[in-house]
């Protein structure tokens, strides 16, 4: 069975096998077989534990059939007492198209507000805006082929080799076919994806605006306009005298760079006949992210570089179905197919659907519709496939809204998240693997998630959920779908309805589509139409925009600066994503071989800044903003700038006890996309000292009480966690550890190391490591006690100690695919291995999915006293 996967938007096709066994789908056009290590581990995340099985209502379990009725009936009665702008849908790029549909139809035009938004503003919004006011349409231009053929790669706020592994390797591969190929990294991190780069431009945070208007100035002073494309463009001169103050200089100086390695890019740009600039949300979630996407499309459009293989200004969508949220109107300002908020448009729309209104103007987005929830003007919102508790800007604000919030709906597949613990209905949603639909990758390539597990407990599709409760508010014509075909024919035939070519999204060409033809769709990039019925890999080719006139936009970008530092908050926190985790964690965080490279809520920061502030490496630190709080354990990273830090987004209360990056980003929005600034917070960072730490191994996810600090990172068999308390260890594990009717076995150190191990029946039961500082253990040999219990006394007695009588601990895994550990490493390098690749021969690290390759070559470069 052919499907595809459900993590990044690069939206590889995926084989399962009866079995169960996941590998890459040779036939799919976005990865041709291959998978990053989140993808080869779908099959681990499939049976996890804690599901949303069953639906509930106000803490008791119910039927569906009760919760569905529910539902409407308590929406019902806020939209009769305060109209339907008192009802908001909060959705997510995680939805299938199907999905995402019908949740726009019914809030836009059954219920008649537009309030429902989704977690693409905190993500894409600003490509949107970027797009549309370049190209007059929210169209992606280019395709992953453009990878194999550009002489000039620029990765813009992207950490491709971790975020979109496989559009990485891709680069990976093209660049060893055609060293020629350069490819330059803008990025104030020295991030795993530099590995590949020619150049790095560690630029200062935000001052992306300045660097691209730079370049368009550069372009016009270096004779590098494309002089075909200027009958194509609108905005040329006001956009070059808006540039024209920046110089070489002067850009260099705003981005904080060197000018000759400036000027190298510049030059490379320019001497470039085909560049492919990548870019994602280090250009996207800042104060001007919008002007950041026009001054990256300026400088493609002035240089004719778009509309050709290997070239063009690609924005890598994050979410597996973010484009396809675009395409039915998942963002406030939008209507269905592309459409905008013209009377015409509404008109239109609602003659396609017979509804009985139309919102007229755009809803709530994102951080407006939760600031809207917490003053009580909104009262009702339904959330779906989205952790808003964690992953939204201001998060304590979020969360106390949503806990004053009269009625919070959730649809999840988790039954315990920080969102589904404020929800007043819970309903079970099915999951990747369950679920039936369509999604739309980076490049507008249409593919089909396809079920082959059956549903679990109660759960249902989205789509089902959602029509379910449109029927019961009497609007039952037109949500009485039986099969999600019938959904996706209806949203085809929409995007052709009465579009003579001036709207990009056009799949009227599937709009016939039988179910089993739709069941068998092939991969397919749009749009499909009459004029292309196969579909098209490059737009733009003939040089014909969306603006009613035909032509391009070029848009002065005002490049501001905006430093929110201050001297209480004199450090700028960077945050973003770690290799094997996905966002908040409900799915990869479950999976103990995606836990083993990063563990634990860290915050990295140059020695020279930590030093500074008494910070050090591997103990914990306190990182403080106006809004909230973290805790995470402090990374040395040279290639971080001073005065900044970066953090995980992905830790939250199911994982730990006070480590979510979000209760500290405060909500600085882009004024035209309404997109925070997550990636510039100012903070404050101490070191935070606590009497004791240690480690707890238990059977259960129960969270401990007592403690300062704690983190978990489920084992295979075992649940470990990492504490920091007050007081003496000793202390705490007698007044906090459930260990009645168990056989104990202590030990109690001068230094104030203790440990316990207490068992029942022979089986060990829980673990606990204890020192003034964190005790280093060989944690293979605790999680297999858990699995099998040591033979002997002499077994127990290392098992106390924390130690095996002899042998190794594998250290910090890097390969996840094969689980391979530094220790390993480091001895193969020891006994001659002097690659990447005769490592590959020794050990079969990186030989999978090749995401570690950067960190073996960082270990190849760095002796082992690192
Ligand atoms: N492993 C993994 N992969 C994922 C996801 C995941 O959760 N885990 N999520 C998916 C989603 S939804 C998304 S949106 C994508 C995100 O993919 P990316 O955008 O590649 O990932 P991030 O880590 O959020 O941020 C990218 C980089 O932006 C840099 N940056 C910060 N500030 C600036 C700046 O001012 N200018 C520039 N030029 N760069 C800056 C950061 O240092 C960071 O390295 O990843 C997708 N893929
Ligand atoms: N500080 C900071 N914050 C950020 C970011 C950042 O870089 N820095 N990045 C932002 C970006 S780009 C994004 S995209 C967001 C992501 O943030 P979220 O969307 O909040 O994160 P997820 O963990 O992906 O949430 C998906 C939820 O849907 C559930 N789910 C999974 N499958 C299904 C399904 O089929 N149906 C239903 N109904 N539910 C399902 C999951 O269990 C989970 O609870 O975070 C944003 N927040
Ligand atoms: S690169 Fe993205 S789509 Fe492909 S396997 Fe990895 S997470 Fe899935
Ligand atoms: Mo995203």
């Amino acid at each position: 069975m052919n499907t595809t996967c459900p993590y990044c938007g690069v939206g590889c096709g995926v084989s399962v096998r009866a079995d169960g066994a996941v590998t890459g789908d040779a036939s799919h056009p976005a990865n041709l077989g291959r998978l990053c290590v989140k993808g080869a581990a779908l099959g681990e995340t499939l049976h996890a534990s804690g599901r949303l099985l069953w639906a509930q209502v106000d803490g008791e379990r119910v039927s569906l059939d009760a919760a569905l009725e529910s539902a409407a009936v308590r929406l019902r009665a806020i939209i009769d007492r305060h109209g339907p702008e008192a009802v908001a849908i909060y959705a997510s790029g995680q939805l299938l198209t199907e999905d995402y549909y019908v949740a726009n139809k019914l809030m836009k035009g059954y219920l008649g507000a537009a309030n429902i938004d989704t977690n693409s503003r905190l993500c894409m919004a600003s490509a949107v805006v970027g797009y549309k006011r370049a190209f007059g349409a929210d169209a992606v231009p280019c395709c992953y082929e453009d990878f194999a053929e550009a002489d000039l790669v620029v990765l813009a706020g992207s950490n491709a080799a971790w975020t979109h592994p496989v559009a990485y390797q891709r680069l990976v591969q093209a660049k060893q076919q055609r060293p020629a190929m350069r490819v330059v990294v803008i990025d104030p991190r020295r991030t795993a994806s530099v590995d590949l780069a020619d150049l790095h431009l560690p630029l200062r945070p935000g001052s992306d605006g300045a660097l691209f208007s730079g370049l368009l100035n550069w372009l016009a002073q270096h004779d590098a306009i494309d002089s075909e494309m200027l009958p194509h463009l609108n905005g040329v001169a006001e956009t070059l005298e808006a540039a024209r103050p920046w110089t070489l200089a002067r850009a260099a100086d705003a981005c904080a760079l060197d000018r000759d390695q400036l000027a190298q890019f510049y030059q490379l740009f320019t001497g470039s006949d085909r560049v492919l600039t990548l870019w994602c949300m280090g250009i996207n979630q800042s104060a001007s992210g919008s002007d950041h996407n026009n001054a990256i499309l300026n400088a493609h459009l002035l240089s004719g570089k778009l509309g050709r293989a290997g070239c063009g200004p690609f924005s890598l969508t994050g979410q597996p179905n973010a484009m396809g949220g675009r395409e039915v109107g998942g963002l406030a300002n939008q209507l269905a197919a592309h459409m905008g908020f013209s009377d015409a448009e509404c008109d239109r729309l609602q003659r396609f659907w017979g509804s009985p209104t139309v919102a007229r103007r755009p809803g709530l987005t994102a951080v407006a519709l939760f600031e809207a929830v917490a003053r009580g003007e909104v009262k009702a919102v339904w959330i779906l496939g989205t952790n808003p508790a964690v992953s939204m800007p201001e998060g304590n604000r979020v969360a106390q809204a949503l806990a004053a919030c009269p009625l919070v709906i959730v649809s999840d597949v988790m039954a315990h998240t920080d969102t589904t613990a404020f929800a007043d209905i819970l309903l079970p949603a099915l999951g990747w693997g369950e679920k039936n639909g369509t999604v739309t990758n980076s490049e507008r390539r249409i593919s089909r998630q396809r079920a082959f597990a059956p549903p679990p407990g109660e759960a249902k599709p989205d789509w089902w959920l959602l029509a379910q409760v449109a029927q019961r508010l009497g609007f039952g014509d037109a949500f009485g779908w039986q099969h999600p075909a019938e959904i996706f024919r209806e949203h085809a035939a929409l995007s052709g309805f009465e579009n003579q070519g001036q709207r990009a999204f056009d799949i009227s060409g599937l709009a016939q589509l039988s179910n089993e033809a739709w069941d068998r769709l092939k991969p397919v990039q749009w749009p499909v139409n009459a004029r292309f019925p196969q579909g098209c890999a490059r737009l733009f080719g003939d040089r014909r925009f969306f603006h009613a006139d035909g032509k391009a936009r070029l848009l002065p970008c005002a490049a501001p600066l905006d430093d929110p530092t201050s001297e209480a908050y004199p450090l700028l926190m960077n945050s973003g994503r770690i290799r094997d985790q996905w966002h908040t964690m409900t799915r990869t965080g479950n999976v103990p071989r995606l836990m083993q490279h990063i563990d634990e809520p860290f915050i990295a920061l140059h020695p020279a800044t930590a030093r500074s502030r008494g910070l050090v490496s591997g103990e914990l630190a306190r990182v403080q903003s106006t809004h909230g709080w973290m805790i995470g354990r402090v990374r040395f990273d040279s290639g971080m700038r001073l005065n900044e830090l970066f953090a995980p987004m992905h830790w939250n209360r199911q994982f730990a006890l006070q480590s979510n990056v979000d209760a500290l980003v405060t909500a600085r929005c882009c004024p035209a996309s309404g997109q925070p600034a997550l990636k510039q917070t100012a903070v404050r960072i101490q070191p935070l000292r606590t009497g004791w730490q240690g480690w707890l191994w238990q059977r259960e996810v129960a969270a401990p009480s007592g403690l300062r600090y704690w983190a978990r990172a489920p084992q295979s068999g075992a649940q470990r966690l990492t504490l920091a308390g007050d007081g003496n260890a000793s202390d705490w594990a007698q007044a906090q550890l459930a260990t009645q009717g168990m056989q104990l076995q202590q030990a109690q150190g001068a230094a104030g190391e203790y440990r316990l191990l207490a068992w029942r029946a022979g089986e060990l039961q829980l673990a606990f490591y204890a020192a003034p500082r964190l005790p280093l253990l060989d944690h293979e040999l605790i999680a297999a006690a858990f699995r099998a219990p040591p033979a002997d006394a002499a077994g127990r007695f290392a098992l106390l100690a924390g130690r095996a009588a002899q042998g190794n601990s594998a250290g910090r895994i890097i390969c996840s695919c094969f689980g391979v550990g530094e220790t390993a490493i480091r001895q193969a390098v020891a006994q001659g291995c002097d690659s990447p690749a005769a490592l590959g021969v020794a050990l079969k690290c990186g030989t999978s999915c090749g995401s570690c390759l950067p960190e073996l070559k960082l270990l190849l470069s760095t002796p082992a006293t690192a």
